[in-house]
């Protein structure tokens, strides 16, 4: 596997970070998640601008731009003869001195890996997954604001774990007023009454790509959409259940703590948004 660090295309072995990197110390850095479907990658333009937005957020400046960036990402999947991938796109600070200050690392590392990634296994496709709400809480916007895509992962990450002790393959967190916030590397939307409801990103989600897909994309099958606040009794008492990422497209959820919603098993909304995300992920997208 060739792998894009800094410039070069260079074999996975000789792929290496320095331990002084303070995406690695800290992770400190910033990262997208971006699909190629088809040899077009999806939403690359969306995926670039929320790059630059949490970059600008912690302010680190990117030492490539827009123009440079699309083509380091296309060229990483070039270089693999790749159709159908996951691409992992990392800006870390760089190598500084030990100690948190950023301004001691002189230049910006640039990683891209261009491999596969199977979320969640094919079945929960068909009939769903089982989720559960978990203790720990969305970290907060005025501690570190979910909107940026930032290499630090923690927060989700024990509420991911706390999702496998109890036994399911993803979590609800909610965010520090009560609210639904999102899950641990997935937005969620619920349908109520034929209308698709969402949380703000106000609310502790990231503005996820795939949601935004989907927002889009009911706009043009004619469903209303609304961001709002949603508590658990929403999800509870919602038609449908789905969730939408890179990595788990647009996945339905049947069961909330051990709670059946709607029917106990995957909408008819649900499934016209799943195919209208899987033709559109065919025929949108920068042609590598
Ligand atoms: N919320 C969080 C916290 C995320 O990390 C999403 C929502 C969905 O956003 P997008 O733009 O993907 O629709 C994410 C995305 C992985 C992986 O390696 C994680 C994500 C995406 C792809 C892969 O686990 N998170």
């Amino acid at each position: 596997m060739k792998i894009y660090l800094d410039g070069k295309l260079v074999d996975e072995a000789d792929a290496k970070i320095s331990v002084f990197d303070h995406g690695l110390l800290y992770g400190d850095g910033v990262f997208e998640g971006i699909r190629l479907y088809g040899g077009n990658v999806f939403r690359l333009e969306e995926h670039l601008v929320r790059l630059e937005y949490s970059a600008k957020a912690i302010l680190l400046t990117l030492p490539l731009s827009r123009a440079e960036l699309r083509e380091a990402v296309c060229a990483t999947c070039r270089a693999n003869h790749l159709t159908d991938a996951y691409i992992r796109l990392v800006v870390t600070r760089g190598v500084g001195d030990l100690g948190l200050a950023p301004w001691s690392c002189a230049r910006p590392s640039v990683f891209i890996i261009a491999g596969k990634i199977a979320i969640y296994p094919p079945e929960h496709y068909e009939l769903g997954l089982a989720i559960v709400t978990v203790a720990t809480r969305r970290i907060g916007p005025a501690a570190l604001p979910p909107t940026v895509k930032s290499l630090n992962y923690l927060n989700n990450i024990l509420a991911k774990i706390e999702a496998r002790q109890a036994g399911a393959l993803e979590a609800i967190m909610l965010n520090e007023q009560g609210y639904v916030a999102e899950c641990t590397a997935d937005n969620i939307f619920i349908v109520q009454g034929g209308v698709l409801l969402t949380p703000a990103s106000a609310h502790g989600a990231l503005r996820g790509v795939t949601r935004g897909t989907v927002l889009d994309l009911a706009q043009e099958l004619g469903l209303p959409t609304r961001e709002t606040d949603l508590t658990r009794y929403d999800v509870w008492c919602a038609d449908e259940c789905f969730l939408t990422g890179t990595g788990a497209e647009v996945i339905p959820v049947v069961k909330l703590d051990g709670r059946e919603i709607g029917s106990g098993r995957p909408g008819p909304v649900t499934a016209r948004v799943r195919a209208a995300f899987r033709q559109r992920s065919l025929t949108e997208g920068v042609r590598l």
